[in-house]
């Protein structure tokens, strides 16, 4: 299905009035708005092929009906989404469930979406049908040779179909680990892991980059292999320059200052690229900014400041993706809500004063510095998010668009109620 241009315009007209109205009053107030709006416009988050879908838990699924039943069918929801937003024009792919057939038709398929092709991730957390060795006990920290060496082919293979789609990163996520003490020899898996991940590296071209993703526990309950973001520096660190930690925002231990892990793996040139999402508990996986806000504004703040010191550009030399599941929502619903929260707080941290920061930090004024952060944080910069939206031929209101056009009654006609999209 797609929403027609003329759609979106007749959208527009009916909301274009009470629009300009709180545009003008917000923009009045804020310094370098024409700027700010051409940084929100270039910035795309990529939307990962496996949360299109119904999402669960281990408890069980509840299909929402009229998902995706094939790499195409979620290449054109990525598609509908990015053509109500205009901020999502990038996919993140899962192999090998989303394994392209002919890469060349889909990426000519994505690229008809003005959408191009982010980070690739390999799966070496499942065993596949027809896999010749299992990855019960781990994939590239295994003690058996042969369970290693199919990981690392699985990963080159990633990267060969990313250089066919144009893509140019790996992210490599491991659920390597133990459940029990004296499970695991630490030190061998770690140079297990490490000897493989120097395997897979040394097939990136050189352009490409690997992100290698931490994660504190599950589905290993007493030790990760790559836990946390220590770990995942010790690794990039000895691969060279091509390696990069991602951050995924649910796989901190309770209570972990995301924010000064951001700043530092920035400061060292090491930051590669996110995984969004909120969690109340664990790993939760849900809509970005649904629980935690003001964690995600102080982690771009963050990432703004950081950016900027190192001159670097915001739109491509950090990895922007989603990564969350759905169990009660329509997917396609929460990935528009995730993005717009993603898009609210990036255009919050660029409008933080940055002098009356600094200068309240270097006077040690606690009040200063933290009036500062709040006086952008409680700013409503909806309007302008709206307006960046509305000069790159978006919609208005991206979910009240979707709902009035009943796409998902449409998906559900087209593919019935019964789909189940690959993914977990
Ligand atoms: C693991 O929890 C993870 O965050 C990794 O990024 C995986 O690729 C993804 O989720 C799969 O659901
Ligand atoms: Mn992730």
């Amino acid at each position: 299905m797609q929403i027609e241009k003329y759609k979106i315009d007749t959208h527009n007209q009916s909301l274009i009035k009470e629009h300009q109205r709180k545009y003008e009053f917000l923009s009045a107030g804020v310094k370098d708005s024409e700027k700010i709006l051409q940084k929100l416009i270039d910035f795309q988050v990529a939307i990962p092929s496996w949360a299109l879908g119904t999402g669960g838990t281990r408890f069980g699924r509840f299909s929402g009906g009229g998902e995706p039943r094939s790499l195409e069918e979620k290449i054109e929801d990525i598609g509908l989404l990015h053509a109500l937003n205009r901020s999502s024009g990038a996919v993140s792919l899962h192999i090998p469930w989303d394994r392209p057939k002919d890469a060349a038709a889909i990426r000519t398929l994505a690229a008809q979406h003005g959408l191009r092709f982010d980070a690739m991730n390999s799966n070496t957390f499942q065993d596949q049908p027809g896999q010749k060795h299992s990855y019960k006990f781990g994939s590239l920290q295994h003690v058996r040779k042969e369970v290693r060496q199919q990981a690392i082919e699985h990963n080159i293979e990633v990267i060969r179909h990313g250089i066919e789609l144009g893509s140019n990163a790996l992210t490599v996520w491991l659920s390597d680990g133990s459940c029990f003490p004296g499970q695991l020899n630490f030190r061998k898996a770690f140079q297990n892991t490490l000897d493989g991940l120097q395997q897979i590296y040394a097939a990136l071209p050189s352009d490409w980059k690997i992100f290698v993703e931490y994660k504190a526990f599950e589905p290993n309950f007493y030790s990760t292999t790559v836990g946390d973001w220590g770990q995942s520096l010790l690794y990039v660190s000895k691969l060279g320059p091509k390696a990069y930690t991602l951050v995924d925002l649910g796989h901190h231990l309770p209570n972990a200052n995301i924010e000064q892990i951001v700043a530092l793996l920035l400061m060292e040139g090491k930051l590669g690229g996110f995984h969004f999402n909120d969690s109340k508990y664990g790993d939760d996986d849900l809509t970005v900014g649904s629980i935690k806000p003001y964690q995600l504004f102080l982690i771009f703040n963050e990432l703004v400041e950081g950016m900027d010191a190192r001159g670097m550009d915001h739109t491509k030399d950090l990895g922007w993706m989603i990564d969350a599941s759905h169990n009660v929502k329509d997917p396609l619903e929460d990935l528009l809500q995730s993005v717009e929260a993603i898009m609210l707080t990036y255009a919050q941290a660029l409008i933080v004063d940055r002098k009356k920061l600094t200068e309240a930090q270097q006077s040690n004024d606690t009040v200063a510095a933290q009036e500062a952060l709040q006086d952008s944080f409680r700013t409503d910069v909806r309007s302008l998010v709206a307006e960046a939206r509305l000069r790159a031929g978006g919609a208005l209101d991206p979910l009240a668009l979707y709902r009035s056009e009943k796409v998902r009654e449409h998906l559900i006609k087209e593919r019935g109620a019964k789909t189940v999209a690959t993914g977990l």
